[in-house]
């Protein structure tokens, strides 16, 4: 390898690795010491919440697309009807995008962040969550494939 070309492949790789290293995480800290989801953020059990039942399945979510108001609390109700394991993990399709990236590296990544569960099959959970903010949100699962598949659903918050 001539040195021009090496100098260059350094320059990649050297923008490869900050490119991974400016990848989000689920959720950040913010100057209070909180934790910040692109979504909203954790709901309070002791308000009063809608309540909204998810199947998932291969590879689907049922429904796929929910509208709810700004500053609602919803309790989703998750249920893995089908026969592998699936995720549910909601926030700004930017950040899922970056975080199928990483599960690409890392395919049995655990979930247990406040946004987000994996299920084995005929399990169920709840994620109790304040869409506190406006805009188009969604919910994928990011085992490798899964979202390419279908398993991507929609949130409005108006
Ligand atoms: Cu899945």
């Amino acid at each position: 390898m001539n040195h021009q070309l090496e100098n260059k492949m350094k320059t990649i790789n050297l923008a490869l690795a900050l490119a991974a290293l400016s990848i989000a995480p689920a959720f950040a800290h913010d100057q209070h010491g909180h934790a910040s989801f692109s979504a909203g953020e954790p709901g309070d059990p002791r308000k009063p919440a809608r309540t909204i039942e998810i199947l998932m399945n291969e590879m689907d979510y049922a429904p796929a697309r929910i509208e709810v108001k700004r500053g609602e609390q919803i309790r989703f109700l998750l249920r893995n009807v089908g026969k592998e394991e699936h995720e549910f993990l909601l926030a700004t399709t930017r950040e899922n995008l970056a975080h199928a990236e990483v599960m690409k590296k890392h395919p049995h990544m655990e979930h247990d962040d406040p946004n987000g569960v994996r299920l084995a099959p005929s399990k169920t959970a709840e994620i109790l969550w304040k869409f506190s903010k406006a805009g188009t949100f969604e919910f994928s699962c990011l085992i490798p494939g899964h979202r390419d598949y279908g398993m991507v659903g929609h949130v409005t918050v108006n």
